[in-house]
């Protein structure tokens, strides 16, 4: 019954009073709210998702269609409501006694939007926290159907994918560009359940047996009583493991070369390390190694680049990925398989096939297209997506099956074991991400966060009550089966086999495969690294082992680190180098380079020309000028200024003009009146010193000279010219050869 006139006004005096008894009016603040920023107040419709918005597919746990909308957009719907759907009318205040008084525990918006807010948060990954994912699709060339019966490999079969790119050591919140290996996983949904390709932009790891694990990370992660340092392998207990398990000195050789600081994720070769046994249609079965081939060639940035970018933008590889997904030039890498006889020794021209410290040389075993990859969507949401996505090597599909790497049969183990922790309980692969596109129908039921409302009564087999209901497949059906593997004969050890000792045959078969200017590299890491170690002993140690690996390389480090050359017996083995290991020496396409172009909106002669030859291309050109947005009624706009500008975005720097030193230009320390770097904006001039040091491609005509004048840059890889078109083809080609290493030739043979 609604209230009588006289008790509705009895109730408003009463709620009058408590409010003035509770809140006195305080002279001269008016007892009213400040006036709101205009805010739209009129429900509407879901706004379009984006094109490359459209999130995972959305099947029911079970696998079957839900018949939902494909994606649950947030902050789409008509109303705010609360999480069992009641509608809000305020979100912004806390139910009080009073305008002045305490907050009332009765308001359950306030207790549901804290509480949920402060479990916001999972446990990052033990390790590979820091990530970035990306949808895309596979499509097989038919090429493998000969080795493997895999149905996503058949030819011009198309299968949605979801590709993890990370670092390994750093927290989730860690910088990009850290000297680290970098994780390359990839989630097939193929229509024979998901396949997941676990691997790493390295192809053999620190360690032969996985029972080792968690003491190579527990080495690698910063130090437990300090926490630091972050994201990197820059120190004691680092150094400390690899020297005294030599096995690892082949990971550690790729490491400390340029493979450690990738250019960008769309220039990383991708490798699932470990031997697989494939099989094909009529049972004949293969070893085969995977390899992820980038279309835009292997790439990698200089150091001094990598630490900058660390601080300047330590978000560089994500925002490398995305953008260009965003911007239509989707990244492609062909999927390759090293093929092998599957002979009872498992081996191949002496090379131990189940040692994942081990490679084989392309030059002995050429890497065989089988299909192509194109990452073409953006997540929509990093947490539903890239932070939820549970891999797993056990995940296998028909024709592909596992060896006995024993480091391979622990990751069996641990990969289902960690979700548990991370995804809190055993239901993660209901979570979308992880649904497989085809319908599921396992017998598992209950437990943590279970989305699914299973009918029938007899989750057993066999049952009679369920219809007998589910039936497990016949070989018609294409079912899972692995492969009958013959046993060794063998009592049971906690050993490995003989082969496995050598530890450093490959790392010096690496080291020799190599140019001189990667050596360098490779010399000026190791004594950075081992710079950075507090304990003589330690990098002592380690200069022991590079003398198994090389003389030259041991005595290059042991001279930056001011320590004799051990003495050692170490005979350097013979060993044929394998070009294919080097990544210097190709052209590769220019798609997708950034190119920086100075401009004085005094003078833009020649820029307009330029910036459409290079879009056309398929390269981005990005205009640098003293201050953002239109430049004058040019039509021209500048995306980068002098103070959001720093010489690590870009691949190559073009020079149009040469602008005078801007309001907001804070000259050099040391800079002396008229002297010749006076005349220009000293942040241009540092712009070309850098590219310069970072062996970039330099390219300068008209007004423009004077810049590269200025920052005295002269040698390789500058062009200067009168005429804009040939300055930027010369350029061009040098692009395509990634860097201009010439500009300083290497010491090391
Ligand atoms: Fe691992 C994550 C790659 C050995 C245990 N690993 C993880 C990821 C990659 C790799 C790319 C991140 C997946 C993602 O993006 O979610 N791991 C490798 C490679 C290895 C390797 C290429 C050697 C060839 N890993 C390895 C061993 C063990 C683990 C020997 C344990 C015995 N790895 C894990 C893990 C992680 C993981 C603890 C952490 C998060 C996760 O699995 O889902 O289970």
């Amino acid at each position: 019954r609604k209230p009588g006139k006289v008790v509705k006004a009895a109730l408003e005096k009463a709620a009058d009073k408590v409010t003035e008894l509770v809140n006195p009016p305080v002279p001269g603040v008016p007892n009213s709210e400040p006036p709101s920023l205009e805010e739209p107040t009129d429900p509407r419709g879901p706004l379009p998702p984006k094109a490359d918005q459209t999130g995972p597919e959305t099947v029911s746990p079970t696998g079957a269609p839900t018949g939902a909308p494909k994606v649950a957009m947030g902050q789409q719907g008509e109303f705010l409501t609360t999480s069992a759907g009641a509608r809000l009318y305020d979100t912004d205040h806390s139910l009080k006694a009073g305008e002045r008084g305490p907050t009332l525990l009765q308001d359950h918006h306030l207790r549901e939007k804290i509480m949920h807010f402060d479990h916001e948060r999972i446990p990052e990954r033990v390790v590979h926290a820091r990530g970035y994912g990306a949808h895309g699709t596979f499509v097989g060339y038919g090429t493998g159907a000969n080795v493997c019966k895999a149905a996503f490999l058949g030819d011009g079969v198309e299968t949605p994918v979801f590709v993890r790119f990370s670092t390994v050591l750093g927290s989730r919140g860690s910088a990009d560009t850290v000297r680290d290996t970098r994780g390359f996983a990839t989630k097939f949904y193929t229509q024979e359940g998901n396949f997941d390709l676990v691997g790493n932009n390295i192809p053999v790891f620190f360690i032969q047996d996985g029972i080792k694990f968690p003491d190579v990370i527990h080495a690698g992660k910063p130090h437990p009583d300090r926490e630091i340092p972050q994201a990197q392998s820059a120190h004691d207990t680092f150094w400390d493991f690899v020297s005294t398990h030599t096995e690892a000195t082949h990971h550690v050789m790729w490491n400390m070369s340029d493979r450690g600081i990738p250019r960008s994720y769309r220039t990383m070769e991708g490798f699932g390390v470990h031997t697989f046994r494939l099989v094909n249609a009529e049972g004949e079965t293969a070893l085969a190694k995977f390899h992820w081939k980038p279309k835009l060639g292997v790439h990698s940035l200089v150091w001094e680049e990598a630490q900058m970018l660390n601080g300047i933008d330590p978000d560089f590889h994500r925002r490398d990925l995305a953008d260009a997904i965003e911007s239509g030039a989707f990244p492609q890498w062909e999927l390759g398989l090293q093929l092998f006889p599957d002979t009872p020794r498992q081996t191949f021209e002496g090379i131990d096939l189940l040692d994942p410290t081990k490679i084989v040389p392309e030059e002995l075993a050429p890497v065989q297209p089988v299909g192509i990859l194109t990452l073409n969507r953006n997540t929509m949401n990093y947490f539903a997506e890239t932070e939820q996505v549970a891999f797993h090597l056990g995940n296998l599909v028909p024709g592909i099956d596992v060896t006995d790497d024993p480091l391979f049969q622990a990751r069996l183990f641990s990969y289902l074991d960690t979700q548990l922790t991370r995804l809190a309980g055993p239901n993660f692969n209901q979570i979308p991400i992880n649904r497989p596109h085809v319908p599921v129908n396992d017998m598992f039921r209950d437990g943590f966060h279970q989305q699914a409302v299973h009918a029938g009564v007899a989750p057993y087999r066999p049952n009679t009550l369920d219809g007998g209901n589910p039936f497990v497949a016949k070989a018609e059906d294409r079912p899972f089966v692995e492969v009958a593997q013959p046993l060794p004969k063998s009592a049971k050890v906690r050993q490995s086999p003989a082969s496995f000792a050598d530890h450093f045959t490959q790392p010096r078969l690496f080291w020799l495969s190599l140019t001189p200017v990667e050596k360098e590299h490779v010399v000026r890491a190791f004594t950075f690294e081992l710079g950075k170690v507090y304990e003589q002993a330690i990098k002592e140690r380690q200069l022991r082992v590079l003398a198994n690996v090389d003389p030259t390389l041991c005595a290059e480090v042991a001279k930056g680190l001011g320590l004799p050359v051990p003495a050692t017996e170490a005979r350097p083995r013979k060993v044929t180098p394998s070009p294919a290991l080097s990544q210097i020496g190709q052209e590769w396409p220019t798609d997708g380079r950034m190119i920086g172009i100075v401009v004085d909106p005094a003078n833009l002669d020649g820029v307009r020309t330029v910036r459409e030859t290079i879009l056309a291309g398929g390269m981005v050109p990005l205009l640098i000028a003293p201050t953002g947005g239109p430049i004058g009624d040019s039509g021209l706009v500048a995306q980068r200024t002098f103070l959001t500008a720093r010489s690590v975005e870009f691949d190559a720097l073009l020079l149009a003009g040469s602008p005078p030193p801007g309001p907001d230009a804070v000259p050099a320390r040391d800079a002396k009146a008229g002297a010749p770097g006076d005349a220009v904006d000293p942040r241009v001039v540092l712009m070309v010193q850098e590219c310069f040091r970072h062996a970039k491609a330099i390219g300068a005509w008209g007004a423009g000279r004077a810049a590269v004048e200025a920052a005295g840059c002269t040698g390789a890889g500058v062009v200067l010219d009168d005429d804009a078109s040939k300055v930027l083809s010369a350029a061009t080609e040098l692009l395509a050869l990634h860097r201009v290493w010439d500009r300083f030739p290497a010491t090391i043979a």
